[in-house]
């Protein structure tokens, strides 16, 4: 049970005291990012993603291999205007204090984020400044990536932030291997993800002493199941969400508030 819903936030036993010290003496820590953690980008949260003509969908009924059978125009519609917007946006205050704190110790700080933005890489290469970031530093982005396509069919992908035309199958995107249709290069609800990246957190997850869940409702799989195997390797968690989700009740420290005030306090 979290001990402290209601401890105050600072001070000498206030909730962020105990966060950093937990993440100060810890070995090696996950982060798990969310939607919540590009609010403050502007980037709608996927529950909010529907927003306007797509308040009649749900994201479970668009984001799927069967919407983009049955009607591509209609989901590259919906993505085209994802891409527009999120290229209208850049990381915030939190993506910025994470980027530099993973950079601070990269051979044991991971981050795995469910975000399809790209923010959190933008933010880590701003961090870095000049040349390439340590590759251990990067963000592995579980969901893929919005500005990158791919083929309905063969192997063929590449990254691509143009205005997708959706007003015909016509003028939708095409490989050019084989012409079959492009899509976007995220994983679909009722899509296996990148089965090595899957490993890899799986196994992170069960080294880690502590995880950092951020901006998560917890509630889509395999992703929501990463801090819970920190939890049952014996690790702790530290949660930031102004909401209180599934994964609460087994917070060491449950921090209730947005993530671009309270990483840079966190963090830095
Ligand atoms: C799989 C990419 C199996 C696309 C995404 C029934 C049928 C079919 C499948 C299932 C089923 N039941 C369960 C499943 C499994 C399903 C699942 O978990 N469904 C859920 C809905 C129950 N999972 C899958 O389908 C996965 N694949 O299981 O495959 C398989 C295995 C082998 C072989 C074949 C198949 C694939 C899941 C990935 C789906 N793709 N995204 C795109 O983006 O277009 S998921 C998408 O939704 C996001 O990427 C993200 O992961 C998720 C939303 O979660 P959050 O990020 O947490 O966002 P959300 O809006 O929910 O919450 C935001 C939080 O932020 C809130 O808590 C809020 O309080 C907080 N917040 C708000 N503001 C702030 C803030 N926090 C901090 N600061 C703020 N300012
Ligand atoms: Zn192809």
């Amino acid at each position: 049970m979290s001990l402290d819903d209601h401890a105050p936030l600072r001070g000498p036993t206030g909730r962020l005291t105990r966060a950093r010290a937990i993440l100060r003496d810890a070995e090696r820590v996950l982060v798990l990012t969310g939607a919540g953690i590009s609010a403050e980008s502007g980037v709608p949260t996927f529950r909010e993603a529907m927003h306007g003509y797509w308040r009649q969908f749900r994201p479970e009924d668009l984001a799927t291999p069967e919407a983009f059978a049955r009607n591509p125009i209609q989901v590259w519609a919906w993505y085209d205007s994802r891409r527009a917007q999120l290229r209208e946006c850049g990381p915030n205050r939190a993506h910025d204090a994470l980027a530099r704190w993973i950079l601070g110790a990269p051979d044991s700080r991971r981050l795995y984020t469910q975000n399809v933005d790209g923010l959190h890489h933008r933010a880590l290469t701003d961090a870095h400044g000049s040349g390439t970031p340590p590759p251990e530093a990067l963000p592995r982005e579980l969901h893929g990536d919005i500005f990158v396509i791919r083929c309905s069919v063969c192997s063929w992908s590449e990254r691509n932030d143009a205005p997708v035309d959706a007003a015909s199958i016509e003028t939708l995107p095409r490989c050019p291997q084989c012409g079959a249709l492009a899509r976007p290069a995220v994983i679909w609800f009722g899509e296996a993800l990148d089965g090595e990246l899957l490993q890899q957190a799986m196994a992170d997850a069960d080294r880690a002493t502590v995880c950092l869940s951020v901006g998560t409702s917890a509630l889509v799989h395999p992703a929501a199941s990463l801090p819970r195997i920190v939890l049952a390797s014996g690790g702790e968690l530290i949660e930031v969400n102004p909401e209180p989700t599934p994964l609460s009740a087994d917070a060491s420290v449950r921090i209730s508030g947005s993530a671009g005030s309270v990483l840079p306090e966190l963090l830095d």
